[in-house]
């Protein structure tokens, strides 16, 4: 009977075990190597963390850090997370770091529950500025439970203006204040923020979801220094498993973190994924990363500056991270209508609020891009040239002759497909 209910359990493949599901991933891969990817928050994973992530570890539960499990057979467990802590460790030049967040908004709703209490006043960058949902929207938990002050960014240049900040802090007295988010295109003068939360007594979070991995490479300012906490994910530019980070370099706040993470806000620890975000930052800690973030950046650079001399209007005329954002109000678009446009000619982006939108988030006036995935597939400056204008050429398109847009579309399509033709991905993975 044992063989009847187990037959091929262990051994028979998902293409057998289930055909609707292979199907599909098998569709999504060929998504993948077809499309030019330019979603901020997305990369291509080596096939070491596809391993690691797919790996019987999935299997085993455990609670609580190294060497204070609440359940037995921890021994790999317990090897696993103290090699990925060391490596974050030693990446960011931290003397603590929390590798089981489930993602950055666990990581930093873990930060408000270790150092403020429901009603306490917390001062972060507004979302429609280049903020993050975690970091007190309205819709989110910390937006409903917390006393939340918004600092925004400067309406004529799209620069974060560091006087008002500070202004804000000195009249609502926060006792948390917030740096970095999901749209901010330009480097954070880190440094400034903590004197300005040392002015009022506040803790200093940086979430550097969307440039941990320029921070690894060297190519970015550390916020590790200056800031009290901060928190990162491992799948953006860290090129990694889908999760977050909490890193400090004050050891002495390990206990409240660590008891903030677990049992605060999650329960059993993603093995699996703790074990791949150790290959990540094990990958990250090789000389050749520092070569990866580079081109990471020289792409976001040569992207930007591209979309900017076909007439686009790129909030902050460039950018810092691996990220832009494109205001399409000049040209009276909306985000949603251009991303679908561009999704249909093969570049994939996201629509984004922009500095002082008026569209609502399910429309928003601008598009936000992000170089991590295309610079990993081996794409260059040459190529990030031609995606630029392939970019302009598809919005400037549906902007100024909208009739004809679905023949400019299967026009670029051909011409993205040539492009990512000569950059392949996985081969035979799943
Ligand atoms: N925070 C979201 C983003 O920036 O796209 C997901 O990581």
């Amino acid at each position: 009977m044992a063989d009847n209910l187990h037959s091929g359990y262990f051994n028979r493949g998902l293409d057998a075990v289930d055909p609707e599901i292979w199907r599909a991933l098998q569709a999504e891969e060929e998504r993948q190597q077809d499309g030019i990817e330019l979603i901020a928050s997305e990369n291509i994973v080596s096939r070491a963390t596809l391993e690691a992530l797919g790996s019987s570890i999935v299997n085993k539960t455990v609670e609580g850090y190294p060497g204070n499990r609440y359940y037995g057979g921890a021994t790999q467990a317990d090897q696993i997370e103290s090699i990925a802590i060391e490596r974050a460790n030693r990446l960011f030049n931290c003397a603590y770091a929390n590798v089981q967040p489930h993602s950055g908004s666990q990581a930093n709703l873990a930060v408000f529950l270790a150092f403020v209490k429901p009603g306490d006043t917390v001062l972060s960058m507004d979302l429609s500025a280049g903020g993050h949902l975690s970091h007190g929207s309205r819709a989110n938990l910390t937006g409903k439970w917390f006393d939340i002050r918004h600092y925004g960014v400067r309406p004529d240049d799209g620069l974060l203006d560091y006087d008002d900040v500070e202004t804000q802090a000195k009249s609502c007295l926060p006792k948390l204040i917030i740096c970095g988010g999901s749209a901010y295109p330009r480097a954070v003068d880190f440094e400034r923020f903590r004197r300005i939360a040392d002015d009022v007594g506040a803790i200093l979070l940086a979430d550097m979801a969307h440039f941990a991995g320029l921070v690894a490479g060297g190519v970015h300012p550390n916020p590790i220094p200056h800031a009290h906490v901060s928190t990162a994910t491992t799948y953006k530019n860290l090129r990694g498993a889908r999760g977050g980070m909490i890193l400090s370099a004050d050891e002495s706040l390990a206990r409240k973190l660590n008891s903030a993470v677990f049992p605060g806000v999650q329960g059993s620890v993603m093995l699996n994924t703790v074990a791949a975000k150790a290959v990540c930052l094990g990958e990250a800690l090789r000389p050749e990363f520092k070569t990866y973030a580079k081109a990471v950046l020289d792409n976001a650079r040569v992207l930007a500056s591209t979309l900017a001399a076909c007439g686009l209007d790129v909030v902050t005329g460039g950018t810092d991270t691996p990220l832009m954002l494109v205001d399409l109000r000049g040209l009276s678009l909306t985000g949603d209508r251009a991303s679908e446009s561009l999704e249909r000619a093969g570049l994939t982006c996201n629509k984004n609020g922009i500095p002082g939108d008026s569209q609502p988030p399910t429309v928003t006036s601008g598009l936000r891009f992000g170089v991590s995935a295309g610079t990993t597939r081996g794409f260059g400056t040459s190529e990030f040239e031609s995606i630029g204008q392939l970019i302009a050429e598809v919005i400037l398109g549906l902007a100024n002759n909208p009739t004809s847009q679905d023949q400019l579309e299967k026009r670029i399509l051909t011409k993205a497909r040539a492009l990512t033709g000569r950059f392949p991905i996985y081969a035979d993975v799943i």
